[in-house]
């Protein structure tokens, strides 16, 4: 892999990565290092999210607006939609129940290889991905694994993964993953008026709400975790954010700690007599309702990390017959030009 070592870089001066393929700190698969590969040089012409290795090396810095790498705000989205299709995968959930740690250990597992039948073919906010997922890594220096937190002033972000179809690369899904803070969340639960503030929701293709298992498996916090589940989906339904087109997903969150916890039984029944009603009460009214179990990040190491994403991953990554939802805002025409442009037939453009 002479070729890829050529053309990335990694941040820190002292290290030799460069010439001798060998990362400083050890690291092995190289991708694996923080500091290793993280600013992808991109071509500016094609907006793609992947390093091309023979156009990255003609290209000079004075030449191109290297992109950032950050979340993708809702412009950049609209910008990336002209782009190329997506997948919009809306995760909804109370402070701490675990919505970045999801989209963290996601991209960690694709770092160690194929996933779920689909290999990681690149991101347009990989910065951003490597920032939250430093958090939970070992040198971090922490002593457990921790994720970043979302403040409410980031306001809604997405993170994108490229992936292919293993053995098959012309199979490809953009996913987009939805980020915002717990906070912004349960205000909307508790003024419906604030649904309406939150467009990604209707825009989804996958709806999640995440289940805290961790407070399940506190008794005292249970009744409270699965309260805010049952309204928060009776608001999102109540006020239009989601209908019978829509697919929800519940995911119970953190599953080890259930495990781990004294009552182990009694929480899963807990959860499945709450599934039940759910369904009973709700499920008519959505186009599917479907619950999932997942330990994104046992800090034990119990369960292997991105525990029972596997599937949902694999039901994003199917093509439903379901059109897009997402409806790219209209560009603005700022000039004279634009507007003649855009009467112009497209036939007669050179
Ligand atoms: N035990 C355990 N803790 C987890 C798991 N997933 C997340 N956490 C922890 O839960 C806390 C909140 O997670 P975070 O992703 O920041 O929640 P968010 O506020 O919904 O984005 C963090 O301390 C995580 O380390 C898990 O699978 N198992
Ligand atoms: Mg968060």
């Amino acid at each position: 892999m002479a070729d890829s070592v050529q053309q990335t870089a990694c941040r820190k001066t002292d290290c030799q990565v460069a010439a001798t393929g060998k990362c400083a700190d050890g690291h092995d698969p190289l991708a694996s290092c923080p500091n290793y590969g993280t600013h992808a040089v991109e071509s500016s012409e094609d907006y793609d999210g992947e390093l091309d290795s023979t156009e990255s090396a003609a290209i000079t810095a004075e030449r191109i607006q290297l992109p950032a790498g950050d979340a993708l705000t809702p412009d950049d989205v609209d910008q990336f939609l002209r782009w190329r299709d997506g997948t919009f995968v809306c995760i909804i959930g109370d402070s701490h129940s675990g919505k970045t740690t999801l989209i963290s250990a996601l991209y960690d597992r694709f770092l160690r290889g194929d996933f779920a039948g689909s290999g990681f073919a690149g991101s347009r906010s990989l910065v951003a991905l490597e920032r939250r997922s430093h958090h939970a890594r070992v040198d971090s220096g922490r002593l457990s694994p921790e994720t970043a937190h979302t403040s409410l002033q980031d306001g809604l972000r997405y993170f994108h993964f490229a992936v292919v179809a293993s053995g098959d690369p012309g199979k490809r899904t953009d996913l987009l993953l939805s980020d915002r803070s717990g906070e912004t969340y349960r205000k909307a639960r508790d003024n419906a008026a604030e649904v309406k503030n939150l467009p990604e929701i209707a825009q989804a293709n996958r709806v999640v709400l995440l289940l805290d298992g961790g407070r399940v498996a506190d008794p005292v916090e249970r009744h409270g975790a699965l309260h805010s589940v049952r309204q928060t989906l009776r608001v999102l339904l109540d006020n239009g954010a989601i209908d019978d087109t829509s697919i929800v997903q519940i995911v119970t969150t953190k599953v080890d700690l259930i495990s781990a916890s004294g009552e182990a039984q009694t929480c899963r029944d807990s959860i499945s007599a709450f599934c039940q009603r759910l369904t009973a009460d709700f499920g008519t009214r959505l186009h599917s309702l479907s619950f999932h179990d997942i330990a994104a990040r046992d800090p034990t190491g119990g369960l292997a990390p991105a525990h029972g994403l596997e599937a949902l991953l694999q039901d994003w990554t199917t093509p439903q017959s379901r059109s897009a939802r997402y409806v790219p805002r209209p560009i603005v025409l700022q000039s004279e030009f634009d507007r003649l442009l855009d009467r112009t037939p497209m036939e007669l453009l050179p």
